[in-house]
């Protein structure tokens, strides 16, 4: 692939924003090379700088579950821009897309929408903490909710211990206050919970891990969890900024039939647009500013642009209704995946969900982040590049999500499925 002008703005890119991008993961620097730069997309397909063209399953991140630039998502912006692109102001389309957040996830009876899956998640627990009057935090390792302090915190040396700062500039004190537990472990949340009763405000979780490759959580780890907070009167957070409207209309809590307490949105809510929000209990909920003494707010939450896109993309799900056939698609090409890598003899893993998946490069079955993390990122780094060379865009990491969208036509599955063959001998 000729990528002369990716290579020439990343150049200037570095000189002028950190690491030539504006969000760590894109900067290529688990699989090695540098980033491409994209220039336009449609359906399933992007186009970069230099002309090229890839099969995307990526999709910004999640967002894209009907593919880019979806025709009536496109038609509601163009709607939309020509009256206003922001207020300031409350609007009827926060309102709609407020009933339909509430209508399609029952245990959401009132959301805040912000502009960001780290502002719900920081939001989230702000709530939970002013909610049960407590101060600490139980999180998983290997989920990722965002980049806020509270979340930025690693396991500390033995499990009892606190948490620590997981990147410079996170105070001691914060990290004092978040826990980590293992992903679909239920005795090591209750040893923490043991160990600091009546102190944990809440337990937040990825539903479905996406952010340590995809880890599915067991139903019965799950149901422990739910019960355990249930009885503790730790508040239940589900992180759903991935997995809702993604593995299923309503989200993982539809999956697995289980009612969190507080729910975040993000990506696929927003259409493509920057958009995030939190949601649950009306008894939680009528706590957030101005109905009660919780602070949060944002000049650009609810932005109408952001909003029509949202509620473009959500009534398109709830009328096509995509999942049988994207589970049906999805399902054929994680199998194809499978026989290759029977075929190729190769050390590799295939978890999925829906219509998110991934192949870690080890030969163990991957339940929790330290399974995770016996995979081979060198491995990882040089299928990515084949895939990438022969026009198929991947997450540039181990640790992240291959998504299907509704755009991907047979013709797409098949070049993918033979280049994957090829890839990974
Ligand atoms: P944002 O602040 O990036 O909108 O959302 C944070 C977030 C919260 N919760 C979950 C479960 C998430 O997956 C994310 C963000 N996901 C990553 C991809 N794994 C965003 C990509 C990036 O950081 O550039």
């Amino acid at each position: 692939m000729n990528t002369t002008n990716s290579s020439a703005l990343f150049a200037k890119a570095q000189l002028l924003i950190p690491g030539g991008v504006n969000s760590p993961v894109r900067a290529f620097r688990s699989v090695g090379g540098t980033p491409i730069f994209m220039e336009r997309a449609t359906g399933a397909y992007l186009f970069d700088a230099d002309g090229n063209k890839y099969i995307d399953y990526v999709g910004s991140w999640g967002p894209f579950i009907l593919g880019h630039s979806h025709p009536v998502v496109i038609d509601a912006l163009r709607l939309q821009l020509e009256k206003a692109t922001s207020f300031g102001a409350p609007t009827e389309l926060e309102v709609e897309l407020a009933e339909m957040i509430c209508n399609i996830m029952p245990s959401i009876e009132m959301v805040r929408m912000v502009n960001s899956g780290t502002e719900a998640t920081m939001s989230a627990i702000r709530l939970a903490r002013a909610y049960t009057k407590r101060s600490k935090i139980i999180k998983f390792e290997g989920c990722y909710h965002g980049h806020a302090d509270s979340f930025l915190i690693k396991a500390g040396s033995g499990a009892m211990t606190l948490g620590v700062p997981d990147s410079p500039g996170i105070t001691i004190g914060t990290a004092t206050d978040t826990l980590n537990a293992r992903y679909n472990d239920l005795e090591s949340v209750r040893v923490l919970v043991e160990a600091n009763l009546n102190e944990i405000a809440a337990i937040i979780i990825e539903p479905v891990g996406g952010n340590m490759g995809v880890v599915p959580a067991k139903q019965e780890f799950l149901t422990g969890l739910r019960e355990l907070c249930t009885k503790e009167k730790i508040v239940l957070i589900f992180d759903e900024v991935m997995t809702g409207f993604r593995v299923a209309l309503g989200g993982a809590q539809a999956l697995y039939n289980i009612q969190p307490d507080l729910t975040t949105l993000g990506k696929i809510v927003g259409g493509g647009l920057p958009v995030g929000a939190y949601g649950g209990k009306k008894e939680l909920m009528s706590m957030i500013a101005p109905s009660g003494p919780v602070y949060q707010a944002g000049t650009l939450s609810g932005n109408p642009l952001a909003m029509a896109a949202g509620i473009a993309t959500l009534t398109l799900l709830q009328n096509e209704n995509p999942y049988p056939r994207l589970e049906q698609r999805s399902e054929m090409l994680s199998k194809a995946f499978q026989e290759n890598i029977n075929r190729a003899g190769i050390k590799a893993t295939l978890q999925r969900v829906g219509s998110m998946m991934c192949m870690f490069f080890t030969d163990r079955e991957v339940w929790s982040f330290d399974d995770a993390i016996t995979s081979d990122t060198k491995a990882y780094g040089k299928y990515f590049h084949v895939m990438l060379d022969s026009g198929i865009y991947l997450a540039p990491s181990q640790y992240e999500a291959l998504f299907l969208s509704v755009a991907h036509s047979d013709e797409d599955l098949e070049k993918t499925i033979t280049t994957h063959r090829k890839a990974i001998v």
